[in-house]
């Protein structure tokens, strides 16, 4: 693969990498550049940051934190118990298994290198192979369970460096008639937004359904199914069949490639294009964020996500702009953001009538927030967000 650098986002830490210390010593920084493959249209980071540094017994993030994917992925267990009645499902990245719960009463199997997250689910009686998936486990899952109906992997495939073993070790444990259901950010989607904080460095891949059907070609793996969503900014669920299984193609998919194709995602000017948008989105961002700031009001972030890390280092916003994040995550508060080193603390404590800004960290959950912060909203406060621009909502 040979890859052309598009985009330099400057030095980054490590997303996950949230401190319990303010002035850190030797904080692992990286330089966070995304480049374009030429062969299959592949967007990818130029540098692969070791998975052992991410995916450790500390991470942060839990699935479960939010309203919105909790009734995601229940809505997505009912309707794949209704059209597929598989017997067996294998969660690839399966977090605290907020998705696989759903599946007790059937053969309902994680993989999810995180040991803080596996005990989770061990505890709550899901079997969990605490390893990085890849041949060697498949194989070994195929020798202990068998195989399996479905296999779902949400904002995991995409971490993955090696994606051709990740793929062919995905196909080689489904049964003949088995699914395989991927779903990721929509790079389509982070380019009409520029949301360029979908860069960072566990997400190695910003998929599109025109660079998947690419890298499928010598894999025993079929598109035949793509759903939009809404969900972390814009994603796809993209259903893949063996190439003999016995699922219709839906037409969609050439609709999805040819949509794909009009925005250029097959063209390298289109990478350049934003990467310029995005060096412009910094300047507005600090500007707007200046003008509050001269007007002596207080701004807060919400939602110490992962891809906020990558706008906040990219920026150089610290605590000078932001004087803390509020957070749900229990093991995220009390800590500090990766880099920019801005104190999280829980939402109760943070959230009271002394702000006047807040920053959306988290803004593909906006609508979720809004609802939920309707009293900030009443007494005047403002969010901030830089999707697809910089602005106060
Ligand atoms: O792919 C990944 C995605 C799915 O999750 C991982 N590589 C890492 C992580 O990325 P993220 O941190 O950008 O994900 P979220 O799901 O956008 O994070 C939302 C954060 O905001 C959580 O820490 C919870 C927090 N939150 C909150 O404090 N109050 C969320 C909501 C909705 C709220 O009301």
């Amino acid at each position: 693969m040979e890859k052309i650098e598009f985009l330099d986002l400057g030095q980054q830490p490590i997303t996950n990498n949230f401190l319990s210390n303010e002035a850190p010593q030797n904080e692992f920084l990286y330089n966070l550049r995304v480049g374009y493959d030429q062969a299959t249209s592949l967007v990818s980071l130029m540098e692969f940051i070791p998975p052992i540094k991410m995916f450790n017994e500390n991470y942060a993030h839990r699935a479960s934190q939010s309203q919105t994917m909790r009734k995601a992925y229940k809505e997505l267990s009912d309707n794949l118990k209704k059209k597929f009645k598989p017997k067996s499902i294998l969660e690839i990245g399966s977090n605290d298994g907020v998705f696989l719960e759903n599946f007790n009463n059937i053969i309902n199997v994680g993989v999810e290198p995180c040991k803080n997250l596996a005990k989770i689910t061990n505890k709550i009686g899901i079997k969990t192979y605490s390893e990085f998936w890849n041949y060697n486990l498949s194989n070994k899952i195929i020798n202990e369970i068998g195989l399996f109906d479905i296999v779902y992997s949400a904002n995991t495939v995409s971490h993955i460096h090696d994606l051709e073993d990740a793929l062919y070790s995905i196909s080689n444990i489904l049964n003949k008639n088995g699914i395989f259901i991927l779903e990721d950010p929509s790079l389509l989607e982070t380019l009409k937004k520029v949301s360029y904080d979908q860069f960072y460095d566990e997400h190695a891949y910003v998929f599109s359904i025109y660079s998947l059907n690419k890298i499928i070609k010598d894999i025993d793996l079929e598109i035949f199914y793509v759903e939009k969503l809404n969900t972390h900014g814009g994603s796809n669920r993209v259903y893949f069949k063996k190439k003999f299984g016995n699922q219709k193609v839906s037409n969609n998919i050439d609709r999805m490639i040819s949509e794909e194709k009009e925005l250029g995602i097959n063209k390298f000017e289109t990478y350049l294009d934003f990467s310029k948008k995005v060096q412009n989105s910094k300047k507005n961002l600090k500007n707007l964020f200046n003008i509050i700031k001269d007007k002596n009001k207080k701004i807060i972030g919400y939602g110490a996500t992962y891809k906020s890390s990558t706008v906040l280092n990219y920026c150089k916003i610290d605590k000078n702009y932001i004087e803390y994040f509020i957070d749900t995550t229990p093991n995220k508060q009390g800590k500090f953001t990766p880099g920019t080193h801005i104190p999280i603390i829980d939402p109760k404590d943070g959230m009271n009538e002394t702000v006047d800004f807040a920053f959306l960290g988290a803004w593909n959950f906006r609508k979720e927030i809004m609802n939920k912060e309707i009293k900030f909203i009443d007494r005047g406060g403002k969010f901030i967000t830089h999707v697809p621009n910089p602005r106060i909502l």
